[in-house]
């Protein structure tokens, strides 16, 4: 679904991305939408520095999502070999546990984390 609205809207995208010189794709790998739009953004930048930080699936996410996360990460690495892959699973051990925070709680911490090391990266 998510690839197929990037790629219905090629143009448009192909014109934004022609205005910038550079590339920061955040992607939470594992559903629709980030998995399927970010290698269609990546094939149209062509040879535009492009740095991405994704996330991979939590364990108890199941093995589904694991699958087309992995498969995804496949995708973007034909593209780029500059990719930060943050493995939530490993965070675990990091993080609140479950009986004190529910699953937005975390994913708003994490996401917290993941800029402010997507920004030391860039200043
Ligand atoms: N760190 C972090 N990870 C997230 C967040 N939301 C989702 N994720 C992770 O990213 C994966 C994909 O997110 P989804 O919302 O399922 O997928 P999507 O790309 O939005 O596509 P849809 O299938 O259309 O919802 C999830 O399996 C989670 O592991 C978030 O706010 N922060
Ligand atoms: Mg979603």
């Amino acid at each position: 679904m998510g690839r197929r609205a990037a790629e219905e809207s090629f143009d448009i995208l192909q014109e934004i991305v022609d205005q910038e010189s550079k590339f920061i794709f955040l992607a939470g790998l594992g559903g629709g939408t980030s998995t399927g739009v970010t290698p269609v953004l990546l094939s149209l930048i062509h040879g535009t520095a492009a740095s991405c930080v994704v996330t991979m699936p939590f364990a108890f996410e199941g093995t589904r999502r694991q699958e087309i996360a992995e498969a995804g990460l496949k995708e973007l690495r034909q593209y780029t070999e500059d990719i930060t892959v943050i493995n939530q699973e490993k965070l675990k051990p990091l993080l609140p546990s479950s009986e004190f925070a529910d699953i937005e709680q975390i994913f708003d911490l994490l996401n917290y984390a993941i800029l402010w090391k997507t920004m030391s990266q860039i200043i």
